[in-house]
């Protein structure tokens, strides 16, 4: 599936878009679990808006936009553990990234029709940053996007410019890097933006009618280690892809504790 077109594309530009990864069906199912989670969340009442905030809006925009997300999706449904690590998702990951690779962690975005909310242009890099950076997103998508329903833009090549300073919320200082400034990635139901955590990316309100529904999981090459990291997930570690060689780092690097409940 993956050609060295593609990953010197990769390389060149920090992202690639793969058509028709996942296919109708697949597609269906991992909707159903979306929708699930969303409508599992409101019953736990746990249904929050995840908007982030800042001042790439106004006070009185903000105060409108509306993102449902949840983290580690594959703990809540089936369908995303088959799609983490789906043949046709793995033989791009190991064009990627290399033969040996993990999961760091999931989560669903659920940007809803006229106030979905914005994403301002960041690094993913400041939320969980690795030594040889190998962390890459794969955004699946379970809806098509476009410009109109807020689809994902990236800087090109930014991912050359290596870690930037972020300010409060890890995001980039907006009149440097305004949204408008990325280019739109349109696509499919079924297609996967994979795009390097170094790569500067975001997206804009949901203007349209229409809902867009994402599933993103982060993967990186084995030997890759952490610096430090805020973002303890259950999971983080599972192999993906080939071996782990050292037998002694096969365990989570964090202590389990029992919780109330
Ligand atoms: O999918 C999007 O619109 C943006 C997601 C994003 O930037 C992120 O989760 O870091």
């Amino acid at each position: 599936m993956l050609n060295e077109v593609d990953k010197t594309f990769y390389e060149d530009n920090g992202y690639l878009l793969v058509k028709g990864v996942f296919d109708q069906n697949e597609v269906e199912q991992m909707r159903e679990g979306v929708d699930g989670i969303v409508e599992r969340a409101l019953q736990a009442k746990q249904h929050s808006n995840h908007a982030w905030q800042g001042d790439f809006a106004t006070p009185e925009q903000l105060k409108k936009l509306v993102l449902r997300g949840f983290h580690d999706v594959q703990y809540h449904d089936a369908a995303f553990l088959r799609a983490m690590i789906h043949p046709r998702m793995v033989e791009v990951l190991t064009g990627l990234i290399g033969p040996n690779v993990q999961i760091h962690h999931s989560k669903m975005l659920v940007k809803p029709p006229e106030n979905g909310a914005a994403f301002p242009m960041h690094q993913d890099y400041p939320y969980f940053p690795y030594k040889h950076h190998t962390m890459l997103a794969a955004s699946v998508h379970l809806d098509d996007a476009d410009e109109e329903n807020g689809c994902l833009r990236v800087i090109p090549g930014s991912h050359k410019q290596g870690p930037l300073p972020h300010i409060g919320t890890y995001y980039l200082h907006q009149k440097e890097y305004p949204i408008a400034m990325g280019t739109p990635c349109p696509a499919q139901a079924g297609d996967v933006l994979f795009f390097n955590y170094l790569t500067i990316h975001g997206s804009d309100c949901n203007r349209s009618e229409r809902t867009r529904r994402n599933v993103l999981y982060q993967y990186k090459a084995v030997t890759d280690e952490a610096v430090s990291d805020g973002h303890v997930n259950w999971g983080a570690g599972l192999m993906v892809a080939g071996q782990q060689p050292d037998f002694t780092k096969a365990q989570p690097r964090f202590k389990l504790e029992p919780q109330e409940g």
